[in-house]
């Protein structure tokens, strides 16, 4: 099954000498204790060797792997091993014995299962390692996928099929897929998954499901995978004994006291909720006056006493507050900072509209310095062209991650708030809306796994550089030649940009198609609510394009640090990737680069289709190096991306030309079709969409 292994593929290494030196590591190995996690790393190990297919080659016996706990490890190894900087899940590779001897060390098995994922890595990069001397640990504590799926399998935003959580046959049928997903999951250093809809069912609460729960946690656990579920916030009266879900009602604090009780007595180290309450119609405190902390703090009181931790969604927008959907997060909860329980993390998106292929850092980072955020990134592409189009996002993540907030003097990096260096805090987390599914290869788009597996990197070390993670996908995934690596880094590096250029260019911003949010839709504008309509966001009309948030505006950069504020307030001084997020700008303004606006908006859109052409001119040449499968999925898809790039480009040229009133600059072609045509495209049956809301 091409792709089914994600990057747990023990490759043979095509390269004798390199070859030559892994052999007898591998071969002449000795683990440490019997636990689950240390058969889980035994077998990692098997699975390695015969991949590599190392199975037949005679070991040297001078040269040996050890794998151990520090305080397991015989005393002669103890005191060259310090592992006291490590903390829980840090690992250490050290090469001892004139290079004969590597240990993988850390305080706990878990450590020593990361400790093997990162030496195997570097043998499926054909790394050197003669003389090999890591020292690694996770930078942010709780590393967790968040799974849109419903219980009838569903995943909302879910562009790979349906939800590998088979619900149904559990917890009686154990799939091979939960511990395979395990371990590629582990492998990267994720720690923990959420397994249900955001837009939750109450259902998952009750026993017949928390048994089911159980099945999935009890695979998980040897790995170092925690499960938390989503909790419905009207549950206690949906499941039929309270006539209120009042967070101050002393038997709605009962009732969550007991459920959080019975789901502990099953899964002794259940995670917590993750809740999204008060948003889009999801139930919430605010039906009985309360505030996001009253809703919080009494879930976070159900699950203190078990160490489980609630994860609160500040993803919130009122249809009564016209004004500006971009600041209403920062409204609601920057007053109260400081107000939390200790084990309450406030989840917040990685911009303050919703997952484009460019925002600017949610303006909430930095503004919280009492309270732990923890940082949500959408690893499926709802909004970048679902699984056909080649994206390659931690290129994206990495942006963010890399913004200065200021929130306390110069380079207060949205990293250093999520990893809590920035304000000493004591809970960090960062979360990822999975792209998994049924597809044989998970993800649909065979690229689609490159996302996972940096948003997995990125979560271990949110400052690892994007390109590091695109060649160590490559080379792991497809192969080590240079002539393959280099030109294929710099296509994913590359690919964020391009479809920025297709869909959102300078600035633009949820102009995409309603509801399933496929292609182009920037004439939408008779939904229910203004700001679901694209044209609320880009405001196009005669006088120009753009949504004006400065203090003329709606003044919504007040909410970020004066430096930033400031040079913002300036179309001059403001990034021109920006440049439409912040201001409404005449059709002729003229750019750096001394062209119109109207101009550099039709060459972005051109440049986006240049760059998918481009695309498959790269790919075209490197068959030699991936499988047919993949190579023949990968060629349709850019093809389909291609098409999808000039749609985007007609259909939004076609539809601003009416306002701008100017010819499309040389080198941008007539669109081939008038704009009826583009307004009439339908897709009625994509996926994705969440039919129960
Ligand atoms: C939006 C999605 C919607 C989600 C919502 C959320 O369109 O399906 O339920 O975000 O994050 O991006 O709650």
């Amino acid at each position: 099954q091409e792709g089914y292994e994600l990057w747990l593929d023990y490759k043979e290494i095509q390269d004798p000498t390199v070859e030559k030196s892994y052999t007898s590591f591998l071969n002449n190995t000795e683990v440490i204790g019997n636990s689950s996690t240390i058969q889980s790393i035994k077998k990692e190990l098997q699975l390695a060797r015969a991949g590599f297919d190392f199975e037949d080659s005679e070991p040297n016996n001078e040269s040996k792997l050890i794998i151990g706990v520090q305080n397991k490890l015989p005393s002669t190894l103890k005191n060259q091993i310090n592992t006291k900087n490590l903390g829980e899940e840090g690992y250490k590779i050290t090469t001892i014995n004139n290079g004969n001897t590597i240990v993988i060390s850390g305080n706990s098995e878990i450590a020593l299962l990361y400790g093997t994922y990162g030496f195997l890595r570097e043998m499926q990069q054909w790394n050197d390692i003669s003389a090999l001397n890591i020292e690694d640990k996770p930078k942010i504590q709780k590393r967790v996928l968040n799974h849109w799926d419903n219980l009838d399998r569903t995943v909302e935003r879910g562009y790979a099929g349906f939800s590998i959580w088979d619900w149904h046959l559990l917890p009686e049928l154990i799939k091979p897929e939960y511990k395979d997903y395990a371990r590629a999951n582990a492998a990267i250093g994720i720690n923990g998954t959420v397994l249900t809809n955001v837009n939750s069912n109450a259902l998952i609460l009750t026993p017949h499901y928390i048994e089911k729960v159980k099945a999935l946690a009890e695979v998980f656990r040897p790995y170092g995978i925690q499960v938390y579920l989503t909790a419905r916030f009207s549950a206690p009266i949906e499941l039929g004994d309270l006539d209120t879900a009042d967070p101050l009602d002393e038997n709605v604090k009962k009732w969550w006291k007991n459920i959080a009780d019975e789901i502990y007595a099953e899964i002794p180290d259940f995670g917590g909720f993750l809740v999204k309450a008060d948003s889009e119609g999801q139930p919430g405190p605010f039906q009985y006056d309360r505030t996001h902390v009253d809703g919080a703090n009494m879930l976070a009181e159900a699950v203190a006493s078990h160490n489980g931790i609630i994860m609160w969604r500040a993803f919130v927008y009122s249809e009564e507050d016209p004004d500006d959907r971009a600041k209403q997060a920062y409204d609601q909860f920057i007053p109260y900072d400081g107000k939390f329980a200790d084990n309450v993390m406030v989840q917040v998106k990685n911009g303050a509209i919703d997952f484009q292929p460019r925002e600017p850092f949610h303006p909430m980072f930095g503004a919280m310095p009492n309270t732990p955020l923890m940082m949500e990134f959408q690893i499926t592409q709802e909004y970048l062209g679902f699984s056909s189009h080649l994206v390659f996002l931690p290129k994206l993540f990495e942006e963010v991650l890399d913004e200065d907030t200021y929130s306390n003097g110069e380079n207060s990096t949205v990293a250093k708030i999520i990893d809590g260096t920035n304000s000493n805090k004591k809970l960090t987390g960062i979360a990822g809306v999975a792209n998994i599914g049924t597809e044989k290869n998970w993800t649909g788009h065979p690229f689609g796994q490159a996302d996972w597996y940096g948003f997995g990197r990125l979560a271990w070390d949110p400052y690892i550089d994007s390109k590091d993670i695109a060649q160590e996908w490559l080379k792991i995934n497809f192969s080590n030649e240079e002539d393959f690596v280099k030109p294929m880094t710099d296509l994913l590096i590359e690919s964020r940009e391009t479809v920025v250029n297709y869909m959102t260019p300078l600035g633009l911003h949820h102009i995409m198609a309603t509801s399933h949010h496929y292609g182009p839709g920037p004439w939408v504008d008779d939904l229910g609510r203004p700001e679901w309509n694209p044209v609320y966001y880009h405001k196009a009309d005669k006088n120009g394009i753009g949504f004006d948030r400065t203090a003329s505006g709606s003044n919504a950069l007040a909410q970020y640090a004066k430096p930033i504020a400031e040079k913002y307030s300036n179309p001059k001084t403001t990034p021109e990737k920006y440049l439409l997020w912040f201001h409404h700008l005449p059709w002729d303004y003229e750019m750096k680069n001394g062209k119109s606006l109207w101009n550099n908006i039709a060459l972005h859109y051109q440049k986006g289709v240049e760059q998918v052409e481009q695309m498959q001119k790269t790919w075209a040449t490197m068959e030699q190096y991936v499988n047919e499968e993949e190579f023949e999925k990968t060629s349709m898809l850019l093809a389909i991306q291609l098409e999808e790039a000039k749609w985007w480009r007609d259909a939004c040229l076609s539809y601003f030309q009416q306002f701008s009133e100017m010819e499309l600059p040389t080198g941008v072609p007539e669109p081939e079709h008038d704009l009826e045509y583009y307004k009439s495209i339908e897709r009625p049956y994509a996926p994705g969409i969440n039919p129960s809301w």
